[in-house]
């Protein structure tokens, strides 16, 4: 059995690796062609624990191999991006692109699922694109549970930092066009995950996938109004949280400076552009989320006031613990504020990565040092990211400095 895997990032690449793991033939297909050379030689584009070693081992067996133009395959997973365009109405044209791109090698008794998190009614719009292109071939929305072609959405659940392990371990909701789309797709899922896959509907699928991360989302909002409302009340919220969830049924999140990642800080707008009157809670929770970073860069730019040119030490830059990934990352948009207000010396400690991003490069007033060169050349030290590396940090390191804990990780 072949299957091509159209998109190559976070998750594409992870389930392409774990296909090509169980002994499947695994064509990765993506336009980035710096991606497909670096997988092509056994090594990722990417940073997750442990992708490194199994892409190695499929690429080495032969399992997986990466190229730019698509090939036959029995089966398609579609893992593309799903951005929202300025007016935060969802951007398809990545799927759109990958039915384009694998329309011409589509043959009878092929299975395509998407993966993408995408708003409702985007598996039927991706089986339209595919039918207009192969006029000779027949799908579900016309031809049913008879259809040459099966179209099923399946969407991706993983945490970034636990991709392969929750891979295997998440139950997965796989959504069909019919019934028969619904269980050829789980009959291929069920090849690698071992949680459970239960069949629904595609459009079922494709709004569950996006009330989990607005769940999440409203509840880290609920977290962060509460850091709100303490500040001028004086009380500490670890504090007042650690507390309130000494309660049987309470369990509230961590406030933080703000939502990142491309999933959680989106997907509840899918749902917005959905039933604009209809979502109001996961509206405003959006909007919440959304205002934390200028509280934060307000409470630093109070401290630095303080100084004449202050050195502040930013904690971090990406959208949380222990990855790379700085899409719409808080902490880089607190910094790029901070770089734009030219407040001082900006000391950036960021472990996972190397340089630092374009916004901030060229800066000169802004650097990516050492903890160590930080924590001893800084006035404020900010903490914008819990990574382990900080999280372990001896306080007594910090007691010389102003310290803006957003993580809570000093407490
Ligand atoms: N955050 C807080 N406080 C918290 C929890 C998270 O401020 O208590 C922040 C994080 O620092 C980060 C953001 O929220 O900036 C999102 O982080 P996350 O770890 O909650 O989630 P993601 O975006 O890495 O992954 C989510 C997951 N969804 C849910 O937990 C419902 C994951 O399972 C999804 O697969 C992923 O979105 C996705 O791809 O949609």
């Amino acid at each position: 059995k072949t299957v091509g895997m159209v998109g190559l990032g976070y998750i594409g690449l992870p389930t392409a690796a774990i296909l090509a793991s169980r002994g499947l033939q695994v064509i990765g297909i993506d336009v980035n062609q710096h991606a497909v050379d670096t997988i092509n030689k056994g090594a990722v584009h990417i940073v997750e624990p442990d992708l490194d070693i199994v892409v190695r081992s499929v690429v080495t067996t032969g399992n997986l191999r990466a190229t730019t133009t698509a090939e036959p395959a029995d089966a398609f997973l579609v893992a593309v991006p799903t951005p929202f365009n300025e007016d935060r109405t969802p951007d398809l044209s990545f799927i759109r692109s990958a039915a384009m791109a694998i329309a011409p090698v589509l043959k009878c008794g092929n299975l395509v699922v998407l993966e993408s998190t995408s708003p409702v009614g985007t598996t039927e719009k991706l089986a339209e694109w595919l039918a207009t292109e192969r006029p000779d071939l027949s799908f579900p929305q016309t031809a049913g549970v008879n259809a040459d072609i099966q179209v099923a959405y399946c969407p991706e659940r993983v945490l970034p930092g636990q991709v392969l392990q929750e891979l295997v371990n998440n139950d997965r909701v796989i959504g069909g066009m019919t019934s028969h789309c619904a269980e050829r797709a789980s009959t291929l899922y069920q090849i690698f995950v071992k949680g459970e896959c239960i069949v629904t509907s595609a459009r079922t699928a494709e709004l569950c996938k996006l009330t989990e991360n607005a769940y999440r989302d409203v509840n880290i909002a609920f977290a962060n109004e509460m850091s709100l409302v303490c500040d001028p009340l004086e009380v500490n919220v670890w504090e007042l949280i650690e507390l309130a969830n000494r309660h049987p049924r309470v369990n509230i999140l961590t406030p933080g400076p703000g939502v990142g990642g491309h999933c959680i800080a989106i997907d509840p707008w899918f749902i917005v552009d959905s039933a604009p009157e209809l979502a109001r809670l996961i509206r405003t929770a959006r909007e919440v989320n959304d205002s934390k970073p200028e509280f934060v860069v307000a409470k630093i730019r109070e401290k630095a006031n303080r100084f004449k040119t202050p050195r502040i030490a930013c904690f971090g830059l990406s959208f949380k613990a222990n990855i790379d990934d700085l899409r719409e990352s808080p902490a880089l948009q607190i910094v790029n504020k901070l770089a734009s207000e030219s407040i001082g010396t900006l000391l950036i400690v960021e472990p996972n990565i190397r340089q630092l991003p374009p916004s901030l490069a060229d800066n000169p007033a802004v650097e990516l040092v050492s903890l160590e060169y930080a924590l001893k050349h800084s006035d404020i030290v900010v903490g914008l990211v819990d990574h382990r590396e900080f999280k372990v940090l001896d306080r007594t390191a910090l007691s010389e400095t102003i310290v803006i804990d957003t993580r809570g990780m000093w407490r």
